[in-house]
């Protein structure tokens, strides 16, 4: 199979990211990926053959929950990591961290940031780029783009949740205790937190429209980091179904 991937930036920071894995190069998928960011001054696809390509049948389930503010949406958030085996001091870190942007040099990161689940630290070697997860796709994407609006989920959402989903999917097969997540597009408040127990939590509004600032944190064992970071940037995974 090819991975393929594109991330854009402006200004040196990062503005988009996707990922698809296919059997053939198409156009069409070249195509979808290069048309995706509006807003760029740089833009970097690869391509590259995989050879070895892991299946997971199912996807994590779907929850979704909506509250009247993003203080209480927060409290939620801290809620489910803390049931995910993460210590409540070290998940208002990591909300704090998104809600500051992650970036040592602001703004956000082109990865994510990777945290001791137990101490709190961060564990990436590089604070600017921190861990990506490539190669990661569905099995069939316009499936399960069905399924979802089937369950009543409205294309603008699909568009986001369907890699949201997958990558969080991923995240958790390679090891991740727990994933926190709200995207730095500046209008879509919609975040969640993943874990193998919880599932894939989806929940609004965990930031404050007009925010462009977001990104994911990655909570891990330390012991576990260069196994994760491994599977996270060199396994490639399909997913089956939802
Ligand atoms: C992003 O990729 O920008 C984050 C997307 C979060 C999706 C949340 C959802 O709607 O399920």
């Amino acid at each position: 199979m090819w991975s393929l991937r594109m991330r854009a930036e402006k200004e040196g920071k990062h503005v988009s990211g996707a990922e698809r894995l296919t059997e053939e190069r198409t156009y069409k998928v070249l195509l979808e990926l290069y048309r995706r960011p509006k807003d760029y001054d740089k833009m970097v696809i690869t391509i590259e053959k995989v050879e070895n390509v892991f299946t997971i049948e199912k996807a994590l389930p779907i929850y979704s929950y909506d509250f009247e503010s993003v203080e209480k949406a927060r409290e939620f958030a801290v809620k489910k990591l803390v049931e995910a085996g993460v210590p409540e001091g070290v998940a208002w870190k990591g909300i704090d961290l998104l809600a500051r942007g992650p970036n040592p040099k602001g703004g956000n990161m082109r990865g994510a940031v990777l945290m001791d689940t137990i101490m709190g630290e961060r564990l990436e070697e590089d604070q600017e780029r921190g861990v990506r997860t490539v190669m990661f796709d569905w099995k069939d994407r316009k499936a399960i783009e069905k399924a979802l609006k089937a369950r009543g989920v409205k294309p603008y959402y699909i568009k986001r949740l369907i890699d949201a989903l997958a990558l969080a999917t991923k995240n958790i097969y390679c090891g991740v205790v727990a994933e926190l997540c709200w995207s730095d597009d500046p209008d879509y408040t919609t975040g969640y937190v993943a874990s193998r127990s919880l599932g894939y939590v989806r929940i609004k509004p965990l930031k404050e429209p007009n925010t462009p600032i977001g990104g994911r944190v990655y909570f891990v064992r330390g012991k576990d980091i260069e196994s994760v970071k491994e599977c996270l940037e060199k396994r490639a995974l399909i997913v089956e179904s939802l």
